[in-house]
């Protein structure tokens, strides 16, 4: 293929051309040689025990059963189950590691401290804690304990799904028996329940997935969240800078990747202390520059530009003037130290359960955290004079994009417009029509797809449409490519949207809002949840009756389906532009993506949310379009 049909972003594609020069494989050549196992891709193989594998024929060819006597939905369904429980595992563990993180700071054990006192002191609050009299760190101890209990407690429901939770929610999910009692809990009963013998019913695996749904959002997503905005302040409006050219020939250059900000702020932190080591080996300084979600972590809270998203992380190497690209979680390609081991770029690894073999490991641990940020700096000043001149080449595109915009600074933006009743404008705006729902964009890129194509055309086609669009993880990366996280991008805006957005940014000093505003990593599609509950809340209604939806259009991992069923069970339509590997089975088919009027058992049905499978974004976009356009009808809207 052309390296133009890989990827939007020109930068990229000029890499992909450099990398092909030199001999390089990337992701994008790895799909291409990569054929897709058909069965696999229909979700029919299974390999849960030794009598197997066993991969159901299609078409009522061959053999119909497994060695067992599962069938192709059961073998379906608990494929689906074995997926999310990955994605929410990986999640879960996120949110734990800060909470440990927290608890270990307030006790002076790590060299933390908490930047957002008003957040932890709500955060506390809506946990139940009694705040009077206590001091921050008694308080944020108490915090961190709930958060633990998340992890241990053998009765009750999830603290945090006590706390974030929309009640009607909550109330049909009691009734359906599907409440949560603490993350480690429910993984192991997922992993136990999908184990050779175990629930074989299709129906109650799908059920079960969306227990795990709810485990991702609170005890992953939400808690995540709320304790990073405790310990690292919650994030404002900021402006920052996107794509490859935001890696400086005449600076040492590193990258964070990965998605646990207790790593890339400290690297941030010492990169600004340690500048004069720079200059010292011949550099200007250090530029620290993100990769995926540690790149949206500190985007948010410290505009810290992104130099790209995960299709294409292996072209920051590939410019020949990154020195160091360190990773803590998830994402991170394995093929990242093969690309590598042909530049001088370090990778270093920093868990002890996430290592690459040739990598450089250096171990992090909160107690340890500054001693291993500044190692990690130190190795990325010495290898800036190991680069190979005739090797260095970047890209010099830059966009410019806003974010920053998390519910408490959507919030005060509408302040503007209404002191008393924030909520007012955006509900009035999205009752007369001048908006006519809200879109999340969420999730990844995947080489597969044409990078960000998907994500872009189909944000356009929403905002065309006068539909407000929020983004999260590697598609607000996509969008701040384009252009589309800039108040520039209301050219592409319908004209009543870019209204409304002009009015508001300019209430508040901006020229106009960008079409669509960036909230963050994937765990904070949480404060997507919150924006709706809070709306939801205003209008008296559940979250399913809202006009919204969320949409994944290039979707890739575990987590994002994860994220889909968290969202589903909260009554929104998810839309994914990926396989999601499911279509083997028609049952399970027909449970997730049908309409209630059409299938007995149906997630519509039980939640109000379905899932929409369409690659094309611009039908995809008009599925969506008219789901919201349903749901504004029975609105009365
Ligand atoms: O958690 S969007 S490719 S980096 S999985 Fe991964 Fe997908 Fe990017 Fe962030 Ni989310
Ligand atoms: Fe085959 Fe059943 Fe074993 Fe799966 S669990 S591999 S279907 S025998």
């Amino acid at each position: 293929k052309d390296v133009k049909d890989l990827s939007m972003d020109t930068g990229v594609q000029q890499m992909l051309a450099k990398a092909r020069e030199e001999g390089i494989d990337t992701a994008f050549d790895r799909a291409a040689k990569m054929n897709q196992c058909g069965f696999g891709s229909t979700g029919v193989c299974c390999k849960h025990c030794l009598e197997g594998p066993c991969r159901i024929a299609p078409n009522g060819k061959g053999a119909q059963t497994g060695v067992c006597g599962a069938n192709v939905d059961t073998i379906v369904a608990r494929n689906f189950l074995t997926t999310v429980t990955e994605g929410t595992a990986s999640h879960a563990e996120h949110a734990r590691e800060v909470a440990h993180a927290i608890l270990e700071a307030v006790e002076g054990k790590a060299p933390y401290a908490i930047q957002d006192e008003a957040k932890l002191k709500a955060v506390a609050q809506g946990l139940g804690l009694n705040t009077e009299g206590k001091n921050v760190n008694q308080l944020a101890k108490e915090v961190a304990i709930k958060a633990l209990e998340d992890f241990q407690k053998q009765h009750g429901t999830l603290n945090w799904l006590k706390f974030r939770a929309n009640s009607k929610s909550v109330e049909n999910w009691k009734k359906l028996g599907l409440l949560p009692v603490n993350a480690h809990l429910e993984i192991t009963k997922a992993m136990a329940r999908q184990v050779m013998g175990g629930d074989a019913d299709p129906t109650n695996l799908l059920l079960g997935t969306v227990t795990m749904g709810l485990v991702d959002g609170y005890a992953g997503l939400h808690m995540s969240t709320d304790l990073q905005d405790i310990l690292f302040g919650t994030p404002k409006a900021v402006k920052a800078q996107y794509r490859l050219g935001v890696i400086k020939k005449e600076m040492v250059n590193i990258s964070v990747h990965g998605h646990i900000p207790l790593l890339a702020e400290k690297v941030v932190e010492w990169a600004g202390k340690l500048k004069d080591e720079a200059k010292a080996v011949g550099a200007q300084g250090i530029n620290v520059v993100g990769v995926c979600c540690s790149g949206n972590e500190l985007l948010m809270r410290k505009g810290v530009p992104v130099a790209t998203n995960y299709a294409s992380q292996e072209m920051p190497i590939i410019t020949g003037a990154l020195e160091a690209m360190v990773v803590d979680i998830q994402c991170i390609m394995p093929g990242l130290q093969t690309v590598a081991s042909c530049y001088h770029t370090e990778i270093i690894t920093t868990l002890p359960y996430v290592k690459m073999s040739g990598a450089t490991h250096v171990e992090f641990s909160t107690e340890r955290a500054d001693e291993a940020a500044q190692e990690i700096v130190r190795k990325a000043i010495a290898n800036f004079k190991k680069r190979d001149p005739r090797k260095i080449s970047i890209p010099n595109e830059v966009t410019e994009a806003y974010a920053g915009f998390s519910v408490e600074q959507i919030v005060e933006a509408l302040k503007a417009v209404n002191a008393e009743d924030p909520l007012k404008p955006l509900v009035d705006a999205i009752a007369s029509g001048q908006i006519l729902g809200a879109v999340a964009l969420v999730g990844c890129t995947n080489p597969r797809v044409k990078q960000d194509s998907s994500n872009v055309a189909l944000a356009m086609e929403l905002i065309k449409n006068n539909v407000l669009v929020v983004a999260t993880g590697c598609s607000a990366h996509s969008l701040g490519k384009f252009g589309l996280l800039s108040p520039d991008g209301l050219q592409y805006a319908g004209e009543s949207l870019r209204n409304i957005l002009t009015a508001i940014g300019q209430a508040n000093g901006l020229p106009a809002l960008p079409p669509a505003l960036h909230m963050g990593s994937c765990v904070d599609n949480s404060r997507i949840a919150d924006l709706l509950n809070a709306l939801a809340n205003y209008l008296g209604v559940g979250i399913k009756d809202l006009p919204v939806a969320g949409s994944c259009p290039e979707t890739h991992h575990p987590k994002a389906l994860a994220i889909g069923t968290y969202f589903i069970a909260n009554g929104v339509d998810v839309h994914v532009g990926v396989n999601p590997q499911v279509t083997g089975s028609e049952l399970v088919v027909n449970v997730l993506t049908a309409e209630k009027e059409n299938f007995p058992v149906t997630t519509d049905g039980l939640f109000g949310g379905k899932l929409i499978y369409e690659e094309d974004p611009v039908k995809a976009a008009e599925i969506i379009l008219n789901r919201i356009k349903a749901k504004r009808k029975a609105l009365g809207l």
